[in-house]
């Protein structure tokens, strides 16, 4: 355990009488709705969403990245900030790696993350970056490239991840490139796209039966006229057109403003092509910024979709859940805390919708009361059930005072040794 249990359970100590009687409290008024508060609390304590590696490391912005005291220094010490997360939450057993940011030896690397009791989500690839020593350059593409060994290495590097995942126990690789175009005429649309396609398929035949594949698409950056998996449409054809494992993977962040992310969701869900998550928010684009910390309702109203489909069991219903967001001016655990209990509220809400009602008022074209049923479960503090969840299962009722009154900072600040943040961003 990287924080001591007996720091938990005091703090714990001092706040249960008065979480007991918030959570009776709520209980009883959802019992007045029909919705009894235990079997949301079961449904809460079984869900979970990933970290991911990036995310434990300040992150910074493309022109400027300002370091914390005790960064991680490699995927060793980004696992044991993960195991913190966990420790105190209870809602993120699943770690998200990135390759080869976190290139180690994968038998190191289960046997580290065992003895922290995290497990690995989807494994992500990079052919967004070119690394030291690499071949050949992603310049103008990796596997839309024009050149023909630019596209065979990176299809090389999409399967020596799924090597990687087999041995840690992943069940999914998420592909995200950042190749299109910066100038009109500087590429045939269609001819890169029939790259693209030729190039993941070849990634698909590499996947075990029991594998996904993710693709993510993002309107636009780095390439600033056109990018190849430009939105979901396209993500949508790609996943139609590699097979039955392949899925579409929704970073929110990944849209125009004011795009109708949930109708994406559903549509996804509908068509049985629904792969997974990226949770973070966004003012103006690919932000990163701690997810529901702008828009929670919009999160709210994904996950109304969300819990649509697990109640009327839509076919093959079974999307990842991993956050990607980067830090600029917190200490990342603590946004990853504050994001992980976020999303697990936004489930919550969900889960205490009156469906029933809403279908009525909907059968009825009852616009008013019907966007007021979703408005009243959103407006409803679901903490008490966040925090119940939380205590019962040996986490921390509020996680980031625990985490603050254990110094872990500061004691692996004596250990990590200060980085600079001289040389720019990172992604
Ligand atoms: C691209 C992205 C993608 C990458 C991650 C670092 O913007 O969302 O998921 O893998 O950021
Ligand atoms: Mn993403
Ligand atoms: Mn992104």
């Amino acid at each position: 355990m990287m924080i001591d249990k007996a720091l938990i359970a005091r703090d714990n100590a001092a706040r249960a009488e008065t979480l007991k009687r918030d959570y009776d409290t709520l209980g009883e008024r959802l019992d007045r709705q029909g919705i009894a508060i235990d079997a949301i609390k079961a449904k809460v304590a079984a869900y979970g969403v990933a970290i991911p590696s990036w995310g434990v490391g300040t992150g910074g912005t493309r022109f400027a990245r300002f370091p914390g005291a005790g960064e991680p220094r490699h995927i060793f010490d980004k696992l044991e900030d993960c195991a913190v997360i966990q420790q105190l939450t209870r809602a993120t057993p699943n770690v998200s790696l990135h390759i080869p940011w976190d290139k180690a030896d994968p038998t190191e690397l289960k046997a580290k993350a065992e003895t922290l009791g995290l497990g690995f989500d989807a494994m992500n690839s990079n052919t967004f970056q070119d690394q030291d020593g690499q071949g050949r350059s992603y310049k103008f593409g990796s596997l839309t490239h024009t050149d023909a060994g630019t596209r065979r290495q990176a299809i090389e590097h999409n399967l020596e991840c799924i090597e990687i995942g087999k041995t840690l126990g992943s069940k999914a690789l998420t592909i995200w490139i950042g190749d299109g175009s910066n100038f009109p005429g500087q590429v045939n649309f269609t001819r890169q796209f029939e790259r693209y396609l030729e190039a993941t398929k070849e990634i698909y035949a590499g996947l075990p039966d029991d594998w996904r594949l993710f693709t993510e698409h993002k309107m636009y950056e780095p390439a600033f006229y056109s990018t190849v998996v430009q939105d979901w449409g396209t993500n949508y054809m790609i996943a139609r057109e590699l097979g039955d494992k392949a899925f579409c993977l929704v970073d929110l962040g990944h849209h125009a403003p004011n795009v109708n992310i949930e109708m994406i969701v559903s549509r996804l869900i509908q068509f049985g092509k629904l792969g997974g998550f990226h949770f973070n928010d966004s003012k103006y684009g690919d932000d990163d910024l701690d997810t529901a910390s702008i828009d929670p309702y919009r999160l709210f109203l994904v996950f109304n979709e969300l819990v649509d489909a697990e109640i009327r069991q839509a076919p093959g219903f079974d999307p990842a859940h991993m956050l990607d967001q980067s830090h600029n001016v917190t200490d990342p655990i603590e946004s990853l805390i504050v994001s992980a209990m976020e999303v697990g509220r936004a489930y919550a809400q969900a889960l205490i919708v009156d469906r029933t009602a809403l279908t009525g008022f909907q059968e009825d074209n009852d616009a008013l009361m019907a966007t007021t049923t979703l408005k009243t479960a959103f407006r409803t503090d679901v903490e008490p059930i966040l925090a119940m969840t939380r205590l019962e299962s040996g986490g921390a009722i509020a996680p980031v005072a625990s985490y603050r009154a254990a110094g872990y900072r500061q004691k692996v600040a004596e250990i990590r040794p200060a980085v600079s943040g001289a040389g720019g961003g990172i992604v």
